[in-house]
């Protein structure tokens, strides 16, 4: 036959990627009250008082602790809400993210 149709051998295969999620890091400072990182911990990202202060101990003593993982929208909000709340008062308290490798 004239017209012969070969079918393809290959199979295109989209590749859908998880997305990837973004940490929450907390940043110590010198000046920040222990207590008030407690309160933004549990109004923020819904932790006990028990949670909170493991989180905020860890990152008096490390300088560093992260608080949990998100999208990169809900991590980077998250973020920039619970450092607005330390800035509202006057306190340097930080949040900042980064992508899980
Ligand atoms: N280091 C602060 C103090 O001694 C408390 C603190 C803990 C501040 C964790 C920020 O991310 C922080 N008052």
């Amino acid at each position: 036959m004239a017209d012969t149709v070969t079918k393809p051998r290959t199979k295109v295969r989209t590749k859908v990627e998880r997305p990837r999620l973004h940490k929450v890091i907390l940043v110590n400072d010198d000046y920040t009250p222990r207590e008030f990182v407690v309160t933004v911990l549990k109004g923020e990202f819904r932790m006990t008082d028990d949670q909170a202060y493991k989180v905020m101990i860890t990152a008096h003593r490390l300088g560093v602790c992260v608080v949990a993982v998100f999208t990169k929208d809900v991590a980077e909000t998250k973020a920039t809400r619970a450092t607005d709340a330390g800035r509202a008062k006057g306190y340097p308290l930080l949040f900042t993210t980064e992508p899980e490798e």
